[in-house]
C-alpha cells in the first residue's frame, strides 16, 4: 500500500464543498490541507483531483447478497455484489443476515458470516433479520448488540409464513431494543391484507406483473408505517427506522412522528425516486417482472416521487439505500410467468446509487452536501459506523471517491458488474461519473480499471446509532 496525496479537488461533506488536499497514510485519512499547503515531496503517490469532487465512499445500508427468496437466491454473491458496489463508489455495505422462523438467530448469523468471509471487495457489516420473535431470539438480540457489533434488527409486517411478525412479537422486540439501544428496522406493509388482495386478483385472472403493485396499495404501506410508529411509542419510543419507504402517505406518517421529536427515521431507494408503476412495472407482457420489488413502485399520476425528493431535502427521509436484491430474468423472474405472486421480489442497484443520486444534484433536487449526507454520512451515523466511515476527516478510514462531474455514465447490462442478465436502469444517463475509488487506503477502481480483490473487505462491528434521544 502506498500513501496518497489527493490534490486539487473539492472535498464535499455535510460542511459544504471546500477546495482542499487530502493526505492518506496507510489505511487512514491523515490530514486535510488548504489547497497546495500539503507536503511537496515524500513517500506518497499524488492523485490529481482537479475538477473532481472528493467524497467519502458510499455506505449502502440495505443490501441482500444471496438472499433466499421465493424459491431462489438473490443472484449476487458477496464477491460479485461488493465488486459491483465498488465500481459504483460504494465502499461499505450493510447486508441482512437472516434468521428464518424456527432457526436459532446465532445460526443464521453464522451462516451469513460464512457466506461473506473472505469474499468481499469492500468493508461490510450486518443487520439481523428476525423471522421469529420469541424468548430465545429476544435474548439473542442482547448478545448480538453486546458481542457481535450488530445493533439493528429487521422485522417484517409483510410476508406471512416467511418473515412475518405479528404486532405482539413486534412490540416485544421493540421493548428489547428500547432496553439495549438497538434500532428496529421495519418492512412496513400490511402482509395479511396484501395476501387477501393477491388471492382475489389471481382468482380474477389478473396474473401480470403490474398486479404486484396494484395488490400492495399505498394505504397498506401507510397503515403499517403508522402502526409501527404507534407500537414504537408503546415501547417507550424505541428507535424505529422504516426501510424502503415508497409512498407519500407513509412519508406523512414518518414526518408527523419526526415533528414530535420521535426516534423515527426512514430511508428510500433510487427506484422509488425515478421509476413508476405504469412505465416499468406495467411494461408489456412479462417485462414488468424486472421491477417487481416490495414495497412496489408507485403511480406516476400521484405525487410520490416529488414528495420523496422533498423528504430527502427536509430530512424526513434520512438515507438512500438500494435494497439491492438482484434476480436474473431468465429462470428467476420467470418463476412468476402466469402468477405475479411467484416473481422473486427485488431490483439490483448497488452499483448505481451514488450516480443516480448525483443526478438529483444535477436536476436541482438535492444539494451537493445533501447528496453526500444521504449516501454516506447519515447511513454511517445511523448505523454506528461513524466517524470511521462516511466522512473525509483525519482519523477516518480512507474510503474516498473522486467523482467527475464533467464525465457521463450510461447504465446498461452490457457494462454493469452486477450478476444480472438485465438492468432495471437500462439506458439511464447520468451527468457525472465515479472516477477513482479508494478503500482503506487502496485504490480499487481507477477509471474503468479494477485493482481491488476479494478478501480485501473486512467485517465491521458497529456501535449504536448516533441519532438516538
Ligand atoms: N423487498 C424486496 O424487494 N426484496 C427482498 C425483500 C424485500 O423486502
Ligand atoms: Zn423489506
Ligand atoms: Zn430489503
Amino acid at each position: 500500500m502506498t500513501n496518497i496525496l489527493i490534490k486539487g479537488g473539492t472535498v464535499v461533506g455535510p460542511q459544504g464543498a471546500i477546495p482542499a488536499d487530502v493526505l492518506v497514510i496507510g489505511e487512514k485519512i491523515s490530514a486535510i490541507f488548504m489547497p497546495g499547503d500539503g507536503p511537496v515531496e515524500g513517500d506518497f503517490e499524488v492523485l490529481d483531483a482537479t475538477g473532481k469532487y472528493v467524497i467519502p465512499g458510499g455506505v449502502d445500508a440495505h443490501t441482500h447478497m444471496e438472499l433466499p427468496f421465493g424459491g431462489t437466491f438473490a443472484s449476487d454473491t458477496f464477491d460479485t455484489g461488493t465488486r459491483a458496489a465498488a465500481f459504483g463508489g460504494t465502499t461499505t455495505i450493510i447486508d441482512f443476515a437472516v434468521q428464518r422462523t424456527g432457526e436459532v438467530v446465532q445460526d443464521g448469523l453464522a451462516a451469513w458470516h460464512a457466506k461473506a468471509a473472505g469474499e468481499c471487495h469492500i468493508d461490510y457489516a450486518f443487520h439481523q433479520i428476525l423471522g421469529g420473535v420469541d424468548d430465545e431470539s429476544l435474548k439473542a438480540m442482547d448478545q448480538l448488540v453486546a458481542d457481535e457489533g450488530i445493533t439493528s434488527f429487521k422485522l417484517f409486517m409483510a410476508y406471512p409464513g416467511v418473515f412475518y411478525s405479528d404486532d405482539g412479537q413486534i412490540l416485544r422486540a421493540m421493548q428489547k431494543a428500547r432496553d439495549n439501544g438497538a434500532m428496529i428496522m421495519m418492512h412496513a406493509e400490511n402482509g395479511p391484507a396484501i395476501d387477501v388482495l393477491v388471492k382475489q386478483a389471481l382468482e380474477r385472472g389478473e396474473t401480470d406483473p403490474i398486479h404486484h403493485g396494484l395488490t400492495r396499495p399505498e394505504a397498506l404501506e401507510a397503515e403499517a408505517t403508522s402502526r409501527a410508529i404507534w407500537l414504537a411509542s408503546v415501547a417507550a419510543d424505541c428507535p424505529l427506522y422504516i426501510v424502503h419507504l415508497s409512498a407519500s402517505k407513509a412519508l406523512e406518517q414518518v414526518a408527523a412522528a419526526r415533528d414530535l421529536g420521535r426516534n423515527v427515521f426512514a430511508e428510500t431507494c433510487p427506484q422509488y425516486l425515478y421509476l413508476t408503476l405504469e412505465d416499468q412495472l406495467g411494461a408489456p407482457g412479462f417485462e414488468g417482472a424486472k421491477w417487481v420489488c416490495s414495497t412496489p413502485l408507485r403511480s406516476k399520476h400521484e405525487s410520490h416521487r416529488a414528495d420523496l425528493w422533498r423528504g430527502l431535502r427536509s430530512n424526513d427521509l434520512s438515507v438512500v439505500s438500494t435494497d439491492h436484491c438482484p434476480f436474473c430474468f431468465k429462470d428467476q423472474k420467470e418463476l412468476g410467468i402466469g402468477d405475479f405472486s411467484k416473481i422473486p421480489n427485488g431490483i439490483g442497484s448497488v452499483e448505481h446509487r451514488v450516480d443516480l443520486l448525483y443526478q438529483g444534484v444535477v436536476d436541482g433536487k438535492l444539494s451537493l452536501s445533501r447528496w453526500v449526507e444521504t449516501i454516506a454520512t447519515t447511513p454511517a451515523r445511523m448505523f454506528g459506523l461513524y466517524p470511521r466511515k462516511g466522512v473525509i476527516a483525519p482519523g477516518s478510514d480512507a474510503d474516498i471517491v473522486l467523482y467527475d462531474p464533467s464525465a457521463r455514465t450510461r447504465i446498461s447490462v452490457e457494462t454493469h458488474h452486477m450478476n444480472m442478465d438485465h438492468s432495471a436502469w437500462e439506458g439511464y444517463e447520468i451527468a457525472g461519473k465515479v472516477d477513482t475509488v479508494i478503500s482503506r487506503g487502496t485504490v480499487i477502481v481507477s477509471g474503468d480499471a479494477y485493482h481491488g480483490r476479494k478478501g480485501h473487505g473486512q467485517y465491521l462491528r458497529r456501535g449504536l446509532s448516533d441519532y438516538l434521544v
